[in-house]
C-alpha cells in the first residue's frame, strides 16, 4: 500500500547513534584506571564535542576582542559572533526577541539575578516567594536571602514519596502575597520532570510570574519557551555540551524591562555622570563587564550540535537508557531508588543497604565508572527523604548500553568489597 498524506512527508525521526557520536568527543578516549570511560555524571557537567573546542579556539585565533566597544575591524568581528550566539539561543528557546536572552554565568547567576532584581523590586514585608522540596541549593538559597533581607517569607512546596510536587499544596500556596514562583524543570537529585505548564497555568491564574530552573532540562528535552508561557527560563552552558562559565537566563521582555540593573559596571550604562547614570536597554542593561565572549560562542556551537541532532530524539534516547539502567539497577539487591516520579529523565538517584554512596562512588571510579555521590546541592532533598546522600547516574546523549553494563558490572564489584 502507497502511504498517503502526512505520513508520505512526514521524516523519519532521528536516531541518536550515541557509539557514532562518542567519536566527537575526545575526552571519552580516556583511559580511567585502565578502563574504557563510562561518564555517567552528566548532571553535574557534560563533555564538549570537537567542534564546540574548535569553534572556540578558531575564535580565540582570527575573530578575538571585545565587544560593543572598539570600531577596529577585529571588535566587530566579536561583537558579530557574540550577538550570533545570543540569536542561535534565542531560536534555541524559541523566545520572541534576542532581547530577552541574557548571557550570565550560568543557572546559578540567573536564579541570582532575578532574585536580586525582580526580587528587590518586587517582594517587600510579608509577601511571599514559593519553591518546591526538590530544589538544587541555587533555586533555594538566592530566595532565602531575598526573604530574610525584604522580611518576607518562603513557602516550600512539599512533594510525595515518590518524588512528585503535591500540586493541590503547592495550588493552596499561592495567594495574594505571593510574588513568585520558582521550580525546577528537571530535578537534579531526583529526576523528576515537573508538570511545569500546570504550575504555570495555576500562578498566571493569580497573575504570578514563575521562573523555571530549566539547568537539567534543557540538555535533555525540547523547551519552548513561548509554549511554555514561563516568565523566566534559567540554564548553564557546561550542562549541556557548552563551555563552564556561560549561562542564559530568558526572561519575558516586558518583565526585564521593569527591571532594574543587577551589577553595575561598563556595558549596561547608556551615560555616567557623579549625579545620576542612565542604564542601557536590555539585555545589556544585565551583561554589566566584559562578558564570556567566548564562552558564548561555544556555547552557540553547542546548541547547534545538539538542535541537529534533536531534541526529541535526544529525549528518546535518554528516556530508553534510563528506562533499562532502572530496570538494572532494581534488580541489584539492596538497591532502592530514591525518586520514582510518574515522569522522570535522565538520571537515577540510588541508595544501597549497608555501603555508602561515597564507597559505590569510590569502587565505580577503579573500573572507569564516573558517576556523582553525595547530597547534590539539594539537601533538603536528602532530608525529605531521611538519606544523608545518594549515589547518582546520570545520562547523556553520548552514553550507551554498554555505559550502563559498566556501571551495573561495578555494582556486583561494589558489593563484593563491601558485603
Ligand atoms: N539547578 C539545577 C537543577 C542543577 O542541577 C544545577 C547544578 C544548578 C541549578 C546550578 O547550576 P550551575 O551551573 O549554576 O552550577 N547541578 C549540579 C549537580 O547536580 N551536580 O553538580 C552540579
Amino acid at each position: 500500500m502507497t502511504p498517503t498524506g502526512d505520513a508520505a512527508t512526514r521524516k523519519p525521526p532521528k536516531r541518536i547513534d550515541a557509539e557514532l557520536l562518542k567519536a566527537d568527543f575526545p575526552i571519552l578516549d580516556e583511559r580511567i584506571h585502565g578502563h574504557r570511560l563510562a561518564y555517567l555524571d552528566n548532571a553535574a557537567t557534560t563533555q564538549k564535542p570537537q567542534c564546540v573546542l574548535d569553534a572556540m579556539t578558531y575564535f580565540y585565533s582570527t575573530e578575538y576582542s571585545n565587544v560593543h566597544r572598539g570600531l577596529h575591524e577585529l571588535s566587530s568581528r566579536a561583537t558579530a559572533a557574540y550577538e550570533s550566539a545570543r540569536e542561535i539561543v534565542c531560536r534555541f528557546l524559541n523566545a520572541r526577541a534576542t532581547k530577552e536572552i541574557v548571557f550570565v554565568r550560568g543557572t546559578t547567576e540567573a536564579v541570582n539575578l532575578v532574585a536580586h532584581s525582580y526580587g528587590g523590586k518586587n517582594v517587600g514585608s510579608g509577601d511571599e516567594v514559593v519553591i518546591t522540596t526538590m530544589e538544587h541549593h541555587s533555586n533555594i538559597v538566592p530566595w532565602q536571602m531575598l526573604c530574610e533581607a525584604k522580611g518576607a517569607h518562603l513557602k516550600v512546596a512539599p512533594i510525595d514519596d515518590a518524588g512528585d510536587i503535591i500540586l493541590e499544596d503547592l495550588e493552596s500556596l499561592l495567594g495574594p502575597r505571593t510574588r513568585i514562583v520558582a521550580v525546577a524543570h528537571v530535578s537534579n537529585a531526583l529526576g523528576t520532570c515537573n508538570p511545569v505548564r500546570t504550575i504555570i497555568e495555576m500562578a498566571h491564574a493569580r497573575g504570578i510570574p514563575v521562573l523555571l530552573d530549566g539547568a537539567q532540562a534543557a540538555p535533555r528535552m525540547p523547551v519552548d519557551v513561548q509554549e511554555l508561557d514561563c516568565d523566566f527560563y534559567a540554564f548553564s552552558g557546561h550542562k549541556i555540551y557548552g563551555p563552564s562559565g556561560i549561562g542564559v537566563l530568558y526572561g519575558k521582555a516586558q518583565l526585564l524591562e521593569s527591571m532594574p540593573p543587577y551589577q553595575g559596571g561598563g556595558e549596561m550604562i547608556r551615560h555616567v555622570t557623579f549625579e545620576k547614570t542612565l542604564y542601557n536597554d536590555i539585555p545589556d542593561r544585565f551583561e554589566a563587564g566584559t562578558p564570556n565572549i567566548t564562552g558564548a560562542v561555544g556555547l552557540a556551537v553547542a546548541l547547534d550540535y545538539i538542535s541537529a541532532l534533536g531534541l526529541d530524539a535526544i529525549e528518546a534516547h535518554e528516556g530508553a537508557l534510563l528506562a533499562a539502567l532502572t530496570e538494572a539497577l532494581i534488580d541489584l539487591p539492596g538497591v532502592t531508588i530514591i525518586g520514582t516520579a510518574k515522569e522522570r529523565a535522565g538520571l537515577v538517584s540510588f541508595v544501597v543497604d549497608g555501603i555508602h554512596p561515597h564507597d559505590i562512588g569510590t569502587i565505580l571510579d577503579h573500573e572507569g565508572v564516573a558517576i556523582r555521590a553525595g547530597h547534590h546541592c539539594a539537601q533538603p532533598t536528602m532530608d525529605r527523604y531521611s538519606v544523608p546522600a545518594t549515589a547518582r547516574a546520570s545520562l547523556g546523549l553520548y552514553n550507551t548500553r554498554g555505559d550502563i553494563d559498566a556501571l551495573i558490572a561495578g555494582m556486583h564489584k561494589v558489593r563484593e568489597v563491601f558485603l
